[in-house]
C-alpha cells in the first residue's frame, strides 16, 4: 500500500556509500505570483521568513503586527533555484530528488517538466529525476498555491463549517489541508498560514541499488540476548538481477556487537530482505532516571563488485516498552511498562517550538531536551495540533531517555473523510511511521487529540443536523478506528495505538475517571481549586494546565512600557484565551494578595501557575499505582505569548518548570495537610529500594527561630517505585503547648523536611507552608547578593535574615539558565545560584533584579 515513491525515509541516513548527495539549499529566489519581482530566499524556509528578511513584513510577534501579516496566506508564491549537474554525475545509474517537506500545495517543475503536485506538508517525497536532468544548469521551480484559496471551493461545497474553533478565520479551512493545525491560530497561537520548502531538499546520484527503507525490528529481548530482524527494502534500478552482499553491523560505543553478511540476488525493482542478527548480553536503553539510554549503531550496506553502493544507519535502543491498558477493578489501567517495570510517566505536552518551523535551530532542539531532562521528565507528548517532528527531535529523545507519546496530527475538531483526504492521510501515516519506527524513544501512537471527546461532549449534536453529525461519527471511525490503526498494524505492529486522547475519560463525568487517560480541565475551565487535583484522580493525566504571562523580559520583546497593562491592546493580542485573564485573576485572589502593579501581577501569576500545577503533579505521583502518569499542558511556546507553558518562547523557564523539576525528582518528599492532619509521603521512582534513611522535620518561623518540635524518623526503608505515607500527625501536636492560637503559629512558620541516606548525605529536601500564601505573615527583608562573574557565568550568593518567599531572580538576558530560581530563600540560609549565558561577560556587571512575594504588597 505504501508506494516507494512517497515513503522513502532516507532523511536520517549518514552514509559512507559511493552515492553522491547534493544539498539544494543555495541560490533560491522567491516571488509573489503576479509581481514578476524575484528576491533571494532561504531554503529550508517559509515565505513569511523570506518576506521578513526583505523587510516586506514587520516582525509578526511585535505589538499587534499579527493583523498586518494576514494577507500573505491569500497569495500564491513561487520559488526557484538553479543547480549544476556534471556529465560525470549523469553517468550514474540513477538520480533521485528528495523533498523532506513541502508546505503544502506545491507544483514542482524540473527544467520545465512537472514532477510532482504535493498536497501534504507531513509527507516527504522522493522522485526519480534522471530523465529530466541535463549537464550544466538545471532549473528547479516550485509553485505554491495559497492554502486558503486552494481550499475555499471545498469549503463552499461542504455545506457546513467544521467546528475547528481554534482556527482564527470565520471559515474553518484548516481541516481541509494536511497542514499544521496550529498555524491557523490556536488558543496560544499566532495565525501564520505559510507556504514554503520547509525541510531539506537533496539530490542523490547512485548506482545499481538504493535502500529505500531499513527497519531494525526487535523480535525478543532478554538479559542473555536480543534477537533482531533487519528488514530492508532495496530498490534495484537496473533492468537485470544483481548479485550483492548485504552487510549488517552493530556496535556499541565503537565496539562491535554483531556483524552478519549475506549474499543475495536483487531482482529489478523492489526487493524485501530480512536478515536476523543477535546481540549477546545486550545493554538496555533506559529512560531518564532509570539509567543510561544505551544506543547501538546499526548499519546496513549493499556491496556489489567491491563497491558499497548504498548504506543506511540507525541508532537503535534495545528495550521493551508497552502501554498496559487493561480492564481492572477500578476501570482501565493506562501505564507504560519499560523493560518489564511499570514506569510512572512524568512529562508535558509539546507544541511546535516556533510559528515558523525552519527557524528552529539544532541548538534550540538541544536546549529543549536539556530542559526536559533536567526537569526529571521521562515522557513527552507530541500533541496532535502541531507537526510530526524533525528527526533531530526523536534523535534527542533517544539520546536523553525520553519516551515519546506521538499523536497523529489531528486536534479538537472532526475532519473530512472523503477518499482524497483518506488517501493523503494514508500517505502521511506510511511516511511518518516508517520514518520514526526505529526510534527506541517512540513509545506509542495516538490517533488524535480530543476529537472523540469533542464529538461526544462539545455540543455538536445540537449544532449540526443529524446527517452531518452522523457523517462526523462515521468519518471518525474511518480515520481513527480503521485507517490509522491498520497502518500502525501493518508497519509498526509492536507499538501501542489508541484512537484518541482521552479515549474515554471526560472531566465533566467523574464516573469515567477510572478509565484510561484523562484531560482534566476542571482546574482552569471548570474553575475548580487546585486542591481538587488531590481527589479528581485519573489513571493517567495526559493534560491539565494553567496559564501565566511570560516574564517581563519576554513581554518587553513584543510590547513597550505603555502597553504594560493586563488588558492593553498589545497584551490582548498576545492572550488568545478569551477567559484567560479573568481566570488568572480569579485563582490569584484565592491564594495570593493580588498586586496592583502589572510587573508584580505577572510575577505572582508565574508563582501561582507553578505552585498550582506542582500541587497536581504531586497528587498524581502520590496516588500511584492507581494513577501512573502526569503530563501537564504545556511544555513550551511557539511565540511570545500568555499561555499554559512552563518554558517561554525564548527558552526562559517559568516558575512551573522549576516546580516540575522539584515535583518530578526521583526521590521526593511530599507533605500534605488535610483536615488539620499532616501526612508526609515519600515518593520514589527509583529502580532500587533504599534502606536506613532518616527523615528530619524542623519547624522554623519566618525570622529564622525554632518554632516547634523537630521530628526525626530514623531507619526508614523505601521500596523501589512507590509512594508511601511515612508520617502522620495532628497539626497541633507539632507545637509546644499553645502560646498562640494554632492558626497564628501556622501563619508564621514553615517546615523544612530533609531526607538523608545512611551516610548522612541529603537525598531529598522540601519546604512546606501550612497556609495559603495570602494568609502567611510574610516579613520584610533585605537580601544581600554577592556576585562573581566570568565570561558566560555569574555566581550569586544570596543571604536573607528573614524568609523571602518564591524568590525570582531576573536578568535581562533571553534564555539565561539558572541553577535554581523561584525558590524560597530561607532565613539565614546562604544560597548560591549559578547563571549561565553566552551573553554574560566578565567585567560587565549583570543587572540582577530580585522579587519576592512580600515585596509585591508595597
Ligand atoms: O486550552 C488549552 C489547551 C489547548 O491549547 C489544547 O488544544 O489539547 N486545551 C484545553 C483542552 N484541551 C487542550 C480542554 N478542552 C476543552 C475545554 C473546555 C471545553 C471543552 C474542551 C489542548
Amino acid at each position: 500500500a505504501c508506494g516507494l515513491f512517497y515513503c522513502c525515509s532516507m532523511a536520517c541516513a549518514q552514509s559512507n556509500d559511493n552515492s553522491e548527495v547534493l544539498t539544494l539549499h543555495s541560490g533560491w529566489e522567491f516571488s509573489q505570483v503576479g509581481t514578476e519581482l524575484w528576491r533571494t530566499a532561504e531554503v529550508p524556509g517559509t515565505v513569511h521568513q523570506d518576506l521578513i528578511q526583505h523587510n516586506l513584513l514587520p516582525n509578526p510577534f511585535y505589538g499587534t503586527n499579527e493583523q498586518k501579516i494576514q494577507w500573505v496566506e491569500n497569495e500564491d508564491w513561487e520559488y526557484r533555484t538553479a543547480f549544476t549537474v556534471t556529465a560525470e554525475q549523469l553517468k550514474r545509474d540513477d538520480a533521485r530528488l528528495t523533498f523532506e517537506g513541502l508546505d503544502t500545495y506545491a507544483d514542482v517543475y524540473l527544467n520545465g517538466a512537472l514532477l510532482l503536485k504535493a498536497d501534504n506538508m507531513f509527507v516527504g517525497y522522493t522522485i526519480p529525476v534522471k530523465e529530466y536532468l541535463r549537464p550544466g544548469e538545471n532549473l528547479l521551480h516550485i509553485y505554491f498555491h495559497s492554502p486558503i484559496r486552494q481550499t475555499l471551493p471545498q469549503y463552499a461545497s461542504n455545506g457546513f463549517n467544521y467546528p475547528a474553533d481554534n482556527d482564527h478565520h470565520e471559515k474553518h479551512l484548516s481541516v481541509f489541508s494536511r497542514k499544521a493545525p496550529y498555524s491557523y491560530g490556536w488558543d496560544w497561537g499566532i495565525r501564520m498560514v505559510t507556504s514554503g520548502v520547509w525541510r531539506p531538499v537533496t539530490l542523490r546520484f547512485y548506482d545499481a541499488a538504493s535502500i529505500s527503507d531499513y527497519h531494525v525490528k526487535q523480535l525478543s529481548l532478554t538479559d542473555r540476548a536480543a534477537q533482531l530482524s533487519n528488514e530492508l527494502e532495496i530498490n534495484n534500478i537496473l533492468s537485470r538481477p544483481i548479485q550483492a552482499e548485504i552487510k549488517i553491523q552493530a556496535s556499541l560505543e565503537g565496539k562491535q556487537a554483531s556483524a552478519v553478511s549475506r549474499t543475495v540476488t536483487l531482482q529489478p525493482g523492489v526487493n524485501r530482505i530480512e536478515i536476523p542478527t543477535e546481540i549477546l548480553s545486550p545493554v538496555r536503553w533506559m529512560p531518564n532516571g532509570w539509567g543510561t539510554p544505551a544506543l547501538y549503531d546499526f548499519s546496513a550496506q549493499i556491496v556489489t563488485e567491491g563497491n558499497i553502493v548504498a548504506e543506511q544507519s540507525h541508532r537503535i535502543g534495545l528495550r521493551t516498552v508497552c502501554l498496559v491498558n487493561e480492564k481492572d477493578a477500578d476501570g482501565e489501567s493506562f501505564y507504560f511498562e519499560v523493560n518489564g517495570v511499570p514506569m510512572f510517566a512524568k512529562g508535558a505536552n509539546y507544541i511546535p517550538q516556533d510559528a515558523l518551523l525552519p527557524n528552529v535551530t539544532a541548538e534550540r532542539y538541544r536546549t529543549l531536551f536539556r530542559d526536559i531532562k533536567e526537569a526529571n521528565m521521562n515522557v513527552v507528548r507530541v500533541w496532535g495540533g502541531g507537526v510530526y517532528e524533525d528527526d533531530r527531535f526523536y534523535d534527542l529523545a533517544d539520546e536523553n531517555g525520553i519516551l515519546v507519546w506521538q499523536d497523529f496530527m489531528f486536534a479538537c475538531t472532526p475532519y473530512p473523510s472523503d477518499p482524497t483526504f483518506l488517501k493523503r492521510v494514508e500517505q502521511e501515516a506510511c511516511y511518518n511511521i516508517r520514518r520514526l519506527r526505529n526510534h527506541p524513544s517512540l513509545a506509542m501512537w495516538c490517533g488524535n487529540n480530543e476529537i472523540l471527546e469533542a464529538l461526544k461532549y462539545w455540543g455538536y449534536q445540537k449544532k449540526y443536523t443529524p446527517e452531518i453529525y452522523q457523517g462526523m461519527l462515521a468519518g471518525y471511525d474511518k480515520l481513527f478506528r480503521e485507517l490509522l490503526p491498520a497502518k500502525v498494524k501493518e508497519l509498526d505492529a509492536d507499538r501501542f495505538y489508541v484512537h484518541s486522547s482521552p479515549y474515554l475519560a471526560n472531566w465533566g463525568r467523574p464516573e469515567s475517571w477510572g478509565i484510561g487517560d484523562s484531560h482534566n480541565w476542571g482546574v482552569w475551565y471548570g474553575q475548580k481549586p487546585f486542591e481538587s487535583l488531590d481527589t479528581d484522580l485519573p489513571r493517567f493525566m495526559s493534560e491539565f494546565g494553567f496559564q501565566s504571562f511570560p516574564e517581563m523580559k519576554t513581554i518587553a520583546a513584543f510590547a513597550s512600557p505603555e502597553d504594560y497593562q493586563i488588558e492593553s491592546e498589545v497584551m490582548n493580542a498576545h492572550q488568545k484565551s478569551s477567559i484567560g485573564n479573568h481566570l488568572i485573576r480569579t485563582y490569584m485572589e484565592r491564594d495570593y494578595i493580588v498586586p496592583e502593579k502589572f510587573e508584580d501581577f505577572v510575577y505572582v501569576g508565574l508563582v501561582l501557575q507553578g505552585q498550582g500545577i506542582r500541587h497536581g503533579l504531586e497528587a498524581h505521583r502520590r496516588n500511584r499505582p492507581y494513577c501512573m502518569g502526569t503530563l501537564y499542558w504545556q511544555l513550551n511556546d511557539s511565540w511570545p505569548v500568555v499561555s499554559w507553558s512552563g518554558i517561554d518562547y525564548y527558552g526562559n523557564w517559568k516558575a512551573l518548570h522549576y516546580q516540575a523539576k522539584r515535583a518530578f525528582a526521583p526521590l521526593h518528599i511530599n507533605p500534605i495537610c488535610q483536615n488539620d492532619t499532616l501526612c508526609v509521603y515519600l515518593l520514589s521512582d527509583c529502580l532500587d529500594a533504599m534502606e536506613k534513611l532518616t527523615l528530619e522535620m524542623k519547624l522554623t518561623n519566618f525570622a529564622g527561630k525554632k518554632a516547634g518540635k523537630t521530628v526525626v524518623l530514623p531507619s526508614l526503608s523505601l521500596p523501589a517505585n512507590t509512594s508511601q505515607c511515612v508520617y502522620r500527625t495532628p497539626l497541633n501536636a507539632l507545637f509546644s503547648p499553645a502560646k498562640h492560637p494554632l492558626a497564628d503559629d501556622l501563619r508564621r512558620c514553615f517546615m523544612q523536611l530533609t531526607l538523608k541516606d545512611k551516610s548522612g548525605r541529603t537525598v531529598a529536601e522540601t519546604v512546606h507552608f501550612f497556609e495559603k500564601t495570602k494568609e502567611l505573615l510574610l516579613p520584610e527583608t533585605n537580601i544581600t547578593c554577592k556576585m562573581k562573574q566570568t565570561d558566560g557565568r555569574c555566581e550569586l550568593t544570596l543571604l536573607s535574615p528573614a524568609l523571602a518567599k518564591d524568590l525570582f531572580i531576573e536578568v535581562p538576558l533571553q534564555g539565561a539558565r539558572f541553577s535554581d530560581n523561584f525558590f524560597d530563600l530561607l532565613p539565614g540560609e546562604r544560597k548560591t545560584v549559578v547563571i549561565t549565558s553566552p551573553q554574560i561577560k566578565k567585567g560587565e556587571a549583570l543587572p540582577v533584579r530580585l522579587r519576592h512575594i512580600r515585596q509585591t504588597y508595597n
